[in-house]
């Protein structure tokens, strides 16, 4: 099952032969492009082999499989992941730099996969890695998008969207098969016929199949990430064209390539666009049909679906797999309605990513009635149907209630299993999300808390510490995290925690180096470096960092001569484009720094960095290189979190809020080796109960008070002097993330922090029992607690 043992001599043969076959290239005229993508096909080529292994054994032991739907797929890179997953990294350098070529220098040009916006995407990026790593059978299924997450510049600070082009290069890691395509309905109508409900659509597409391996550790298994591209099943209208109408010839093309050309770039509100509602059945239908082909070619009995299928939805966005996998078994297969609804519901199981209101999705009844009619109906009969079964149900719960369809109502009743993604969040499900769904089915919402895979976070992202942990524990924890607990008696050497700190201060130095290319700004790697990485949102309280920033900046400048930490305030994450409050707060980070960075009062002992384009690349840059991390959202509105492992891992210490996995990060690391400050989610709603809180945080804190002067005076925007006047005026009259609650605390810790960092060996030893003791956090964990808790799956390894 393993990827065959390779020479060197192979490995070179077979890149010269794709750069000559495939790429039609002369190795003496060939450009970094032509010897990436010959890398990359040489590469894919060994992945072939596990892949068909894997495929052959689930047929051939008729495994059940898994199949993890969902939108968004934030893969980043994919040609060093893979070289490092088949054991060919050192090798594949040497035959390159033998050919005089840099691996990491191609590695580098390869256009990040950015398929998805956030957490959400990127959590299914390293569920897939780690499906395959621990031999889970899986198909993960989402949509190829033509633009994936919009790219990022400043212009005078400000964020500035441009369209994203990952596939105007040849992408090297996918099989195009035109072969696997399937009919997606829209709108039309539906007539009874001899009892039988049959749609007949108005409008359709073609979903056409891209798909790519996704190889686990050592490429023992290999999984396919199935990618869906829309095609018009009309291709060119020769009549028209032949009229002389040339644009309206090409019109059905490029209305049905509409559904896969771009991704929403919304991660937690929802617009109720229609083309958006297309593109999530789009999705939805193409798996149910890829699901059921495949099911029949060697079952004949749909009633057995559940003992060879499992159906994970990735938030509410594929919800509609149940009404869509009902239609079809009772439309096309003829099987009753609630014999349909029960195989379903045995096969579908419902992740919930958030509790903040405005993600969670409703479509109106009018818009779900056009476009999907048959599909209204079943959904209204799913509603009759619960509430049957449920006849205490109060009168205000259920699916379709106030003209809308509600996604998570609908995702709960049609699932066997609910789970949030932390404990704190799976308990929030329970209690503030789904109270009554969750009194009229115990057991039903279960726990599996976020994890990341180790192979990209740490042994790639991360080859100084990797190597360091090898050499000191030995091989095989990439695929054991659990290990990393065998480092702690070794965190007692002196010897161990100089080459600890020796592999952290490597990675900041090339990181300083990075960032003055990037950004012009020079900053020292003997600086703390803080780090806050990850999409901006109120809920997330970039504005609480930069505030305290502001307050430091006021202290150095107070006392030029104290003794202060020297920081550099790494910041990285991309604002929707439609939402002004978040851009506006980046526009005063970028502001802020403007300031700061040019204050020759303070020099290196403090800097403010924002690369612009924060993405998969820049993460794997920026958290090998961070001392601190912040993860200080308002205590019950971040589900989990994955960013706050990746950091912790990677022996960052952090500071934060008792906040989705926080919380259990901070069990694991221990209490003394995390900087915890602010509210409680119940004091938070203590707090808010208060309608003056912001006035009287603000009034017993003479620091706040200076630091919101000089925003409102105009420090950090003297050609405006108004500008952050709305930001102000927020934070007396409508802090519903309490920033001005948490901020004294905040900056307390922030001091503790300075206090810790002063003494470098004991900052050391808490930075190498982070990682020592982030074992649990890894995706091969959590993706074995789903096999057991909710899809009822063995591994095949
Ligand atoms: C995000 C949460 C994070 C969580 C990831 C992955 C969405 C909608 N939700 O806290 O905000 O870590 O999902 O579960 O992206």
């Amino acid at each position: 099952m393993t990827a065959q043992p390779l020479s060197k001599d192979v490995l070179r043969a077979d890149i010269l032969r794709h750069l000559t076959y495939t790429l039609g290239k002369d190795a003496d005229h060939a450009s970094h492009y032509d010897w990436r993508m010959a890398l990359s096909f040489a590469i894919r080529d060994r992945i072939v082999g596990p892949w068909f292994a894997s495929t052959r054994r689930t047929w051939a032991e008729e495994r059940k499989r898994v199949y993890y739907l969902s939108m968004e797929f934030l893969i980043g890179r994919i040609l060093e992941d893979a070289t490092i997953n088949l054991g060919l990294r050192d090798m594949a350098a040497e035959v390159l730099a033998e050919a005089g070529q840099d691996f990491a220098v191609l590695a580098g040009e390869e256009p990040d996969a950015a398929l998805g916006n956030g957490g959400l995407g990127r959590l299914a990026a390293c569920y897939m890695e780690s499906m395959a790593t621990v031999g889970c059978p899986a198909y993960g299924y989402g949509i190829r998008y033509e633009h994936g997450l919009f790219r990022q510049r400043f212009e005078g600070g400000q964020q500035v969207e441009a369209a994203e082009d990952w596939l105007t290069q040849r992408n090297p890691w996918e099989f195009e098969r035109p072969e696997s395509a399937y009919t997606i309905g829209f709108k039309g109508e539906v007539v009874e016929k001899g009892g039988k409900s049959l749609w007949t659509p108005g409008e359709t597409v073609i979903a056409s199949a891209y798909d790519t391996p996704v190889v686990g550790w050592q490429g023992q298994w290999a999984n396919t990430l199935r990618l869906w591209g829309a095609k018009p099943t009309q291709l060119f209208d020769l009549a028209r064209f032949n009229r002389g109408d040339y644009t309206a010839a090409a019109e059905p093309e490029t209305l049905a390539r509409t559904i896969s050309r771009v991704l929403y770039p919304e991660d937690t509100t929802y617009q109720g666009k229609e083309l958006r509602l297309k593109q999530e059945f789009f999705l939805t239908s193409a798996a149910i049909q890829d699901i059921l082909r495949r099911f029949l070619k060697n079952h004949s009995d749909l009633r057995d679906l559940p003992k060879h299928v499992a159906i994970q939805m990735n938030d509410t966005h594929p919800a509609l797999a149940g009404p869509e996998l009902i239609r079809l078994l009772t439309d096309a297969h003829g099987i009753a309605f609630d014999e349909a609804a029960d195989i379903a519901q045995a096969c579908l199981g419902y992740t919930n990513h958030t509790l903040l209101p405005e993600a969670l999705e409703r479509w109106s009844t009018w818009l779900v009635g056009n476009i999907l009619p048959r599909h209204m109906e079943i959904i209204e009969r799913l509603d009759q149907r619960h509430l049957a079964q449920n006849p205490t149900r109060p009168h205000y719960v259920g699916i379709v209630k106030h003209h809308e369809v509600r996604m998570g109502e609908l995702a709960f009743v049609t699932a066997h299993r609910v789970n949030g993604v932390s404990a704190l969040h799976s308990d929030l499900v329970k209690d503030r999300l789904f109270p009554e769904l969750n009194a009229l089915h115990p057991g039903r919402i279960v726990n599996q808390t976020n994890g990341v895979t180790p192979r990209r976070w740490l042994r790639m992202a991360n080859p100084a510490l990797s190597s360091l942990i090898t050499e000191t524990i030995g091989a095989g924890w990439e695929s054991d995290l659990d290990r990393l607990r065998e480092l702690e008696p070794h965190i007692e050497d002196k010897g161990f925690r100089v080459a600890f700190a020796a592999a952290k201060r490597a990675n900041k130095a090339a990181t300083s180096n990075w960032i003055k290319d990037t950004t012009g700004i020079t900053v020292s790697p003997d600086a703390l470096f803080d780090v806050q990485v990850k999409r901006f949102h109120e809920y997330k309280r970039q504005l609480l960092n930069i505030l305290q920033t502001i307050d430091e900046w006021h202290q150095i400048r107070e006392n030029p001569n104290g003794n202060h930490v020297p920081r550099v305030k790494i910041f990285g994450g991309k604002a929707a484009p439609g939402y002004a409050v978040a851009k506006e707060i980046i526009h005063l980070i970028n502001d802020v720094g403007t300031v700061i960075n040019n204050d020759p009062k303070v020099g290196d002992l403090l800097k403010v960095v924002y690369p612009a384009n924060y993405n998969v690349s820049m993460a794997e840059r920026l958290i090998p290189a961070a001392d601190l991390s912040e993860q200080i959202s308002t205590a019950g509105k971040e589900a989990s979190g994955t960013g706050n492992m990746k950091l912790s891992l990677n022996g960052a210490l952090t500071i934060g809020t008792l906040d989705g996995a926080n919380v259990e990060i901070r069990d694991e690391v221990g209490a003394e080796n995390f900087f915890l400050f602010g509210l409680t989610a119940e004091e938070v709603v203590e707090r808010r109960k208060d309608v003056e809180h912001a006035r009287h945080a603000i009034t017993a804190s003479q620091s706040l008070q200076d630091v919101l002067q000089m925003i409102a005076e105009g420090r950090f925007s003297p050609t405006q002097r108004d500008r952050y006047h709305g930001v102000v005026d927020r934070l007396w009259n409508h802090d519903y993330f309490l920033v001005t609650s948490d901020y004294a605390s905040y900056v307390a810790e922030q001091g503790e922090v300075d206090r810790t960092y002063r003494d470098a060996d004991d900052w050391t030893r808490k930075a190498a029992l982070n990682t020592a003791r982030m074992g649990y956090f890894s995706s091969d964990r959590a993706i074995r607690g789903y096999m057991k808790d909710i899809w009822d799956i063995g591994s095949a390894l």
